[in-house]
């Protein structure tokens, strides 16, 4: 064999190894996956479109029958309220995408970034996992909102999620619920108003305000039960805003971000001036005018 042939053959066989130990190592990974592995192809595509906003809203099951059984205070308890609201900041602890949410009665909506990309967008990872947190949480701090008051059985929340493709219509889902808030709040505490105070039955009070509008409900509160419903809590007649700040907290000169609960209008245009921050995906501004005695939420996982 000449010189030349030798080192063709030499060159060849040395191909042909490195070719044989490529096949093994090929032939080797495939063998990694289980028989059962196809099943992953019933998996359906679940991501949200791209720049919707995302929008969570959680509901208390039965909670009508929930809140008989624990003997809330009627027509608000402010101690539920306010342990939803804790709740939901600790999703908004978790979620970092998630910038404001909106609570009333047994109710939460959390608004995620329209640019988020957490859980690669997917609806059911997203949905369950706000959930998740938001119905442990109810249960974690209960006793730090109800003392005295055993948790009989398990509370749970249904979630659905849908997405709006623009500013306006996130706006219009919000304005929606806050209008809401505001039909319930004026019918349950003159109903509630009507029975309590003025020793009304059900049916009777039922009677009274069947068909009357707004202003009508307004009187008749004023004139039967003495309440001028504008004077009652803000968290009552507007539900509770959960948003994002930046403030500095003495001793410490660094910032903090916190959540804080609000309980104003957002249907006008002021609430989003001000916290312009939300629709223009800005981070959270500092606010210089914090008033530490009012409450927040820390995030701990910043
Ligand atoms: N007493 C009382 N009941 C409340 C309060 N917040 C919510 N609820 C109850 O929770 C219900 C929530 O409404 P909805 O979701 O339609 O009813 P569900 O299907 O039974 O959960 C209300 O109808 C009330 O009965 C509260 O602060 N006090
Ligand atoms: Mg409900």
């Amino acid at each position: 064999m000449s010189l030349f042939a030798k080192k063709c053959k030499s060159l060849f066989d040395r191909t042909r190894i490195l070719c044989i130990d490529i096949k093994k190592q090929k032939s080797y990974k495939p063998m990694a996956k289980s028989k059962y592995e196809y099943v992953r192809t019933f998996e359906f595509e679940d991501k949200c479109l791209q720049n919707c906003w995302i929008v969570v809203r959680l509901d208390g099951r039965s909670f009508h029958r929930f809140t008989d059984s624990h003997k809330f205070e009627k027509p608000n308890d402010k101690r539920a309220l306010e342990l939803m609201n804790r709740s939901a900041a600790t999703v908004m602890e978790e979620l970092q995408d998630v910038s404001l949410a909106y609570g009333q009665s047994d109710e939460y909506s959390f608004i995620l970034r329209k640019d988020t990309d957490v859980y690669n967008r997917r609806q059911s990872k997203i949905m369950s996992a706000i959930n998740s947190i938001f119905s442990a949480s109810y249960v974690y701090y209960w006793s730090t909102y109800f003392e005295d008051k055993k948790l009989l059985y398990p509370p749970s929340f249904d979630a659905r999620i849908v997405l709006y493709p623009t500013d306006q219509n996130l706006r219009d889902y919000l304005c929606w619920r806050q209008a809401d808030t505001h039909i319930n709040n004026l019918y349950n505490t003159a109903f509630w108003g009507l029975i309590l105070k003025k020793g009304l039955s059900n049916n009777e009070a039922e009677k009274i305000l069947s068909g009357t509008i707004s202003s009508e409900k307004n009187e008749i509160l004023f004139k039967e039960c003495g309440t001028n419903y504008n004077n009652e809590l803000p968290i009552y007649r507007k539900g509770t805003v959960l948003v994002r700040k930046t403030v500095y907290i003495p001793p410490s000169k660094s910032k903090k971000n916190i959540i804080c609960p609000l309980h104003v209008d957002i249907i006008g245009d002021s609430f989003w001036l001000e916290h312009d921050e939300i629709l223009s995906l800005k981070n959270p501004k500092v606010n210089k005018d914090f008033n530490l005695d009012s409450i927040f939420y820390s995030v701990k996982r910043s």
